[in-house]
């Protein structure tokens, strides 16, 4: 324990074989935010497997008063089968040496700051997040888009720095950010390693409701169009060792297999409920393109798309790249996105993407 004056920071006095119970003392000497984990060997595996937290020791009559206190900690995770492989995984030691994380997450999974479950505040609340890092591995480069940290408590400490927009947390380190809310609006936090957000897990939301203040943000003034990949339709890369996925056996299994694919792969730019980003990225949601014709749904996804579509009487002209999913994962995105947000209810088979898949040129 990061906040223990004393040998290994309490390891060998909190040493305890399963059954039996011990206790120690020690005194907070020193206010701070601080990481605790196992210790017990091999430590790096059990600090893979998230086996670490945050102590807060507050200085003598505590901390200023804020509106709201959040709690994030991020840690990598190696795993035996590629990120998104469905199922059980067991640790992967030789990933885990040669730090090639499957995930970064903020508080233990993939998704455990989105959505329903993203945390809250309202316009000219103060925020403070205490946010740690269990590594092992990775330093995170934490930030939040669209605030920028009035204040840091650089490494959980006592320096403070202002008007930060990224703040360094070292591996078994913290940092102790506050920020004003200014304006509505969902807020993304991130490791700004931005593939770790993305593509690895590290992403949550902070949703600020109240009323807006134009003259801190006007919002939109004048529209173009986006083309947000390039003029041409791309091919996102295979997962060349990645396994064939487990057959859905149902459709309540489909649309739970189709979400986790969802929230990996479209979500970055049709967004969580399916509501997509005016002028860029169409809606999925209540989408009358979508429910009009379903064998063209399955072309898009399987072959990307490009050239103006009217989806629910807008414009779109973008373009979308070229999903490298295998039928069954197809089957179950496109299930699960009928089934969701209004959308006409349609189960899409393996099979139905395996006959559009034949019949391209
Ligand atoms: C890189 C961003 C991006 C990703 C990732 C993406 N799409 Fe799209 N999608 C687009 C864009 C842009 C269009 C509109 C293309 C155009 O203007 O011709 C579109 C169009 C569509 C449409 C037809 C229009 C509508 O709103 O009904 C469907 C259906 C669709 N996408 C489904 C998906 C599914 C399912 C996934 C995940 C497997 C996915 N997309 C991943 C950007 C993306
Ligand atoms: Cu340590």
């Amino acid at each position: 324990m990061h906040a223990v004056t004393g040998p290994g920071g309490g390891a060998a006095s909190s040493f305890v074989a399963p059954g039996h119970e011990v206790t120690f003392s020690f005194q907070t000497l020193n206010p701070g935010l601080y990481v605790y984990h196992c210790a017990t060997a091999p430590v790096g595996m059990h600090i893979a497997n998230g086996m670490y937290g945050l102590i807060l020791v507050e200085p003598a009559g505590g901390l200023p008063k804020v509106d709201k206190e959040y709690y994030i900690m991020q840690g990598d995770l190696y795993t035996a089968g590629a990120n998104g492989q469905p199922g059980l995984q067991p640790f992967d030691m030789q990933k885990a040496v040669d730090e090639k994380a499957d995930y970064v997450v903020f508080n233990g999974s993939v998704g455990s700051l989105t959505g329903d479950k993203a945390i809250t505040a309202k316009v000219g609340e103060t925020v403070r997040l205490y946010v740690g890092n269990g590594g092992p591995n990775l330093v995170s480069s934490f930030h939040v888009i669209g605030e920028i940290f009035d204040k840091v408590h650089i490494e959980g400490g006592e320096l403070i720095n202002k008007n930060v927009q990224v703040t360094l947390i070292p591996a078994g380190g913290a940092a102790i950010v506050e920020f004003k809310v200014d304006v509505p609006g969902t807020f993304i936090i991130v490791d700004h390693s931005i593939f770790r957000a993305f593509n690895k897990g590290a992403l949550g939301m902070l949703k600020v409701e109240g009323a807006e203040n134009k003259t801190i943000y006007s919002g939109k003034q004048v529209e173009g169009i986006y083309h947000p990949e390039g003029g041409s339709i791309q091919a996102m890369p295979s997962a060349g060792n990645a396994l064939a996925p487990i057959k859905a056996a149902s459709i309540a299994e489909r649309i739970a297999a189709g979400k986790q694919i969802y929230s990996q792969t479209c979500f970055a730019c049709h967004q969580g409920a399916g509501q997509g980003i005016a002028s860029a990225f169409p809606p999925l949601a209540k989408s009358d393109y979508l429910n009009e014709d379903v064998n063209r749904a399955i072309g898009i996804v399987l072959n990307g798309k490009t050239g103006e579509i009217t989806v629910n009487g807008k414009k779109f002209n973008s373009v979308m790249t070229a999903q490298t999913l295998t039928d069954e994962e197809i089957a179950n995105v496109l299930t699960y996105v009928y089934d969701s947000w209004g959308n006409k209810k349609q189960e899409v088979t393996p099979a139905m993407v395996s006959k559009v898949r034949g019949g391209r040129k």
